[in-house]
């Protein structure tokens, strides 16, 4: 079959899509066959500004020559390696590469190939971290409300929305912080909220019921991205850190979107001025052209399980493709990349005209409250009574319609473009939104 073969000549149905309406969609295919710069285009040979970086990820833009010259090289010098008691030099350069770029001490990498993988190898580590220090009885973890951490089983576990956990079990001894949003205090707040640092008060509360002593880690998403992009509040983080502090719970960022510039720093850990112990990343690490994920640990804590025979596995953990030598190459060509253009402080340089452009739809139909941060944005719609999640899915429709790519999740629009968007292609983009917006029902 050509690569541009007709929508009719495809056979639809063997593919069973994540996260997907199969039978609306079989019914409708949407399908991208071509993508650069800020753009995809259709199979049906229409241009899409890409208003979602991908899925969060591609925060390069498309098409970048030099990650696709620098995967082939790879693939022809070495196309794999063992990462079990072997190794390539593209892991090692690429973990040192990033422990450079990292928050102030998490200068240890462990490789994984998704956000998911990351987030159940920071809570493996987190415990047994805790367990090598003779602290085995702390087996809790704590998430919060409306989090994302992926779709492993601890992932789920520590997530906080709930058509992800309701038909799964879920790991046991975790429980949840409440989450951030508070409309009625906070709506149409540019940037971080005033309200909703005392929030942070109830991991004290969590500690008291369940004994500080037995939570192993606290993890959220230091800005919320899947949960509808909930910055946090003044104040929030920072208790967050001083209670983990007085617990010895160990804190985890999961910046598996905040991750490589999207909210104007390297990692969102950087620009909100509160460093966690672990933090979990992906997506942009390779421009999300290659799977791969890193997961950031404090060096004493990678010390820590240092200890023991030198000939002992340290740590019984990782994959078959941990530290893959394609993944590397992608990350270390992407790194060059945002090193070269500015990328991972571009979103500080652009967030006043993203706030100033998405805030211009307050006064849009259906809009009950808009959220930023970097270049992350949401706008939430009312839902039509009874029928939750279609007016958000009809401006995906309409934008697509139009030319442009956002994101539904429920009654909440989300935005995140690449991070070499210009001020146009944002005032672009939300136009659009607006016009799809007057047409909406
Ligand atoms: N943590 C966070 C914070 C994420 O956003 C994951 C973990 C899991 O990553 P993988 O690579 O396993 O998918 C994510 C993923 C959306 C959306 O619509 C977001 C993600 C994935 C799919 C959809 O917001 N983020």
């Amino acid at each position: 079959m050509p690569l541009d073969a007709p929508r009719n000549e495809l056979d639809l149905s063997a593919w069973w899509m994540p996260f997907t309406a199969n039978r609306q969609f079989k019914d409708a295919p949407r399908l991208f066959s071509h993508a650069a710069g800020m753009y995809y285009r259709t199979a049906d040979g229409r241009q899409v500004l890409d208003g979602t970086a991908g899925l969060w990820c591609v925060n390069a833009g498309h098409g970048r020559a030099e990650i696709a010259e620098a995967v082939h090289r790879q693939l022809m010098e070495l196309d794999y390696a063992p990462p079990f008691q072997m190794g390539h030099p593209g892991a090692f350069e690429l973990a040192a590469r990033l422990a450079k770029l990292a928050p102030a001490g998490l200068d240890r990498v462990f490789f994984a190939n998704s956000g998911s993988e990351s987030v159940d190898t920071a809570l493996k580590i987190a415990f047994a971290y805790h367990r090598a220090r003779g602290e085995g009885h702390r087996t809790r973890l704590i998430g919060r409300e409306r989090g994302y951490h992926g779709v492993g089983f601890g992932g789920v576990s520590v997530g906080g929305l709930v058509n992800n956990r309701r038909m799964f079990p879920t790991l046991p001894a975790v429980d949840h912080l409440s989450h951030t949003h508070q409309p009625a205090l906070n709506a149409f707040s540019v940037g971080q909220p005033e309200h909703g640092a005392d929030l942070a008060d109830e991991l004290e509360r969590l500690a008291a019921l369940h004994g500080g002593e037995t939570i192993a880690a606290v993890i959220v998403e230091p800005v919320a991205g899947s949960g509808g992009v909930l910055p946090p509040p003044k104040g929030y983080l920072e208790r967050l850190r001083a209670l983990c502090d007085k617990h010895g719970t160990l804190l985890i960022f999961d910046e598996v979107i905040t991750g490589f510039g999207r909210t104007g720093a390297p990692f969102a850990s950087q620009r909100l001025g509160v460093t966690p112990d672990i933090m979990t990343t992906a997506k942009g690490v390779t421009n999300g052209v290659v799977p791969m994920g890193a997961v950031f640990v404090k060096r004493q804590i990678h010390d820590a399980f240092m200890q023991g025979p030198p000939e002992a596995i340290e740590f019984f953990h990782g994959y078959t493709y941990s530290g893959h030598p394609v993944a590397c190459a992608a990350g270390l060509a992407t790194l060059e990349i945002y090193g070269r253009e500015g990328l991972l402080t571009r979103a500080l340089e652009l967030e006043g005209a993203f706030a100033e452009a998405i805030h211009a739809l307050r006064d849009a139909p259906h809009v009950t409250d808009i959220r930023n941060f970097g270049l992350m944005g949401a706008i939430d719609l009312a839902p039509r009574p009874g029928k939750p999640g279609g007016r958000g899915y009809d401006v995906l429709l309409g934008a697509l319609g139009r030319g442009a790519l956002v994101r539904a999740s429920g009654d909440t629009l989300a935005f995140s473009p690449p991070l070499i968007v210009s001020q146009a292609q944002i005032g672009e983009l939300f136009e659009t939104v607006r016009a799809v917006l007057a047409t909406v029902d």
